[in-house]
């Protein structure tokens, strides 16, 4: 998962605008950070390192990067493996035009696509980064268009974007600068990673991954990008187009728990979404438990953050008092998007602390939005037991995730997933609950859905083991799972 932005004005400076939704935007990705800017004097600037947005944008850089009236900036958190700053984006390439790309999601044809920008395209990929692999797909294609001499114009940029959909596979919502002419963005035809713009002053555009952005910049929201659209923003102008005509399938996981919950994605709030989760998820908590089990809970308890939202509703339902009894370091970015096992079981206690009186001889009920290793469950039921709880319930706004994410989500293979191959009643035993209760998979669909009826069907492949797209069975997953052993290696 990562977050991506353009901006495009007629006002000077614009990586200062950059700069700011790209800390809005950075619970999406902590790993690296960069932004790419044009400017009336004919330069591009590009800027981009390892590390947070504030980190990476000393005020020295930030100088440098004055001037630019459109831009566009990225926030990374790795897909697989390897976190050299190689994979950082923005990426760029010098012909034709000029061309910058930030991209979110995750390709899967990478293999046929490497080879036939390498092979045909005669064209060198300078890292692992699948997004490295996508521009200059485009690049190629745009070559094509280019080939009569004309200058440049919008029907060369939307028939490149087409040919590039027959060629790419995969989850990816884009945004390109080319070099004194703008900026371009478009979204696959499944509408997997979300993407959404904005508008002030009638001509000053922004686009962003999430709403929360185009919000805090102080932009109004015009609406999404549509799977297979096309937008280009121009002399203070957008132009669309579409092409395929696309189908909604957007990532359940955003509305679970990577979206901030005062973003609206695909027109869904999904802070409202993570209410109707907590609805139906204390139906199942009442199906579940039995009477007494029922009468035993004192208080319901959620982890911080995410599930806050929906601990609300299930705290009403079930006619139990809320508490706070989790007290998150904020100064530590989250667990769940750092790489490596080692780094994640360490920092679960230096992130969270208990309130003890709040456990002390309680029957809990702890709410979370997932469940995923399951590492930082089980310390938290033995904080919990620490802090004096006598029984713990615990329950999952999501269901048992038992599959990969191909689409841009660092899901860890199969193996190390706590719910692969095993039943709630084995998890249960690893966690130390006395009771662990999952969300069903139909259940979540329907608290997303139930505010957007165009959508079609989700990606919920990490709970379903359904892939959107063609070519993702198993060989393929055992073919990823190799690459990611020896990226780690
Ligand atoms: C964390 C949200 N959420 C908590 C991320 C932990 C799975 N984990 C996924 C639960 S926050 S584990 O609220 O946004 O900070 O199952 O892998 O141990």
């Amino acid at each position: 998962m990562c977050a991506i932005v353009g901006i495009y004005t007629k006002k000077k400076n614009v990586c200062l605008s950059l700069y700011n939704a790209l800390t809005v935007l950075q619970h999406r990705g902590q790993d690296a950070a960069g932004m790419s800017v044009y400017g009336e004097d004919n330069t591009l600037k590009i800027h981009k390192n390892n590390g947070l947005v504030r980190d990476v944008f000393s005020s020295e850089i930030m100088e440098s990067m004055m001037g630019g009236t459109y831009g566009i900036g990225h926030t990374r958190y790795p897909t697989a493996g390897q976190i050299d700053n190689s994979e950082a984006q923005p990426f760029y390439v010098n012909s034709p035009y000029g061309i910058v790309l930030v991209h979110n999601g995750n390709l899967v044809n990478t293999v046929k696509l490497k080879s036939d920008v390498e092979n045909n395209n005669k064209r060198h990929i300078n890292s692992s980064s699948d997004s490295e692999l996508l521009l200059n797909v485009f690049a190629d294609c745009l070559t094509d268009e280019a080939q009569n001499g004309n200058n440049l114009t919008n029907l060369m940029i939307e028939n490149a974007v087409k040919k590039l959909h027959s060629r790419v596979e995969g989850a990816y919502s884009v945004i390109l600068l080319i070099v004194g002419y703008g900026l371009v963005a478009f979204r696959d035809p499944n509408g997997i990673r979300p993407l959404i713009y904005g508008v002030k002053d009638s001509n000053n555009y922004i686009v962003a991954s999430e709403s929360v952005a185009i919000d805090c910049l102080g932009y109004d929201i015009v609406g999404d990008v549509n799977p297979g659209q096309t937008i280009i923003f121009k002399d203070n102008d957008m132009y669309k187009s579409q092409y395929p005509e696309g189908s909604l399938n957007p990532c359940i996981f955003e509305y679970v728990y990577l979206a901030r919950p005062d973003s609206i994605i695909d027109g869904i709030n999904v802070y409202k979404s993570r209410l109707e989760m907590g609805k139906s998820l204390a139906k199942k908590i009442k199906k579940v438990l039995t009477k007494q089990e029922l009468d035993d809970i004192d208080v319901v308890i959620p982890i911080p953050d995410t599930s806050r939202s929906s601990a609300l509703p299930i705290s009403i339902l079930l006619k139990k008092e809320l508490r706070e009894a989790f007290v998150k370091n904020r100064y530590i970015g989250r667990t769940f998007i750092m790489p490596g096992q080692k780094i994640r079981k360490k920092s679960v206690k230096q992130k969270l602390n208990t309130i003890d009186v709040e456990f002390k001889n309680k029957n809990v009920l702890l709410i979370d939005d997932s469940i995923v290793r399951g590492n930082t469950s089980k310390q938290i039921v033995e904080m919990a037991k620490e802090a004096g709880a006598k029984k713990i319930y615990f329950a999952s706004a999501s269901p048992k995730i038992t599959y990969p994410n191909v689409y841009g989500i660092d899901m860890p293979y199969v193996e190390e997933l706590i719910a692969y191959n095993r039943s709630t009643e084995e998890i249960c035993n690893i966690i130390g609950a006395d009771k662990l209760i999952f969300q069903n998979l139909s259940d979540l669909e329907n608290a997303v859905k139930k505010f957007n009826s165009k959508i079609n069907s989700f990606d919920s492949s990490c709970f379903s083991g359904k892939y959107i797209t063609p070519g993702v069975n198993n060989k393929y997953l055992d073919n990823l799972y190799k690459i990611r052993n020896q990226k780690n290696e």
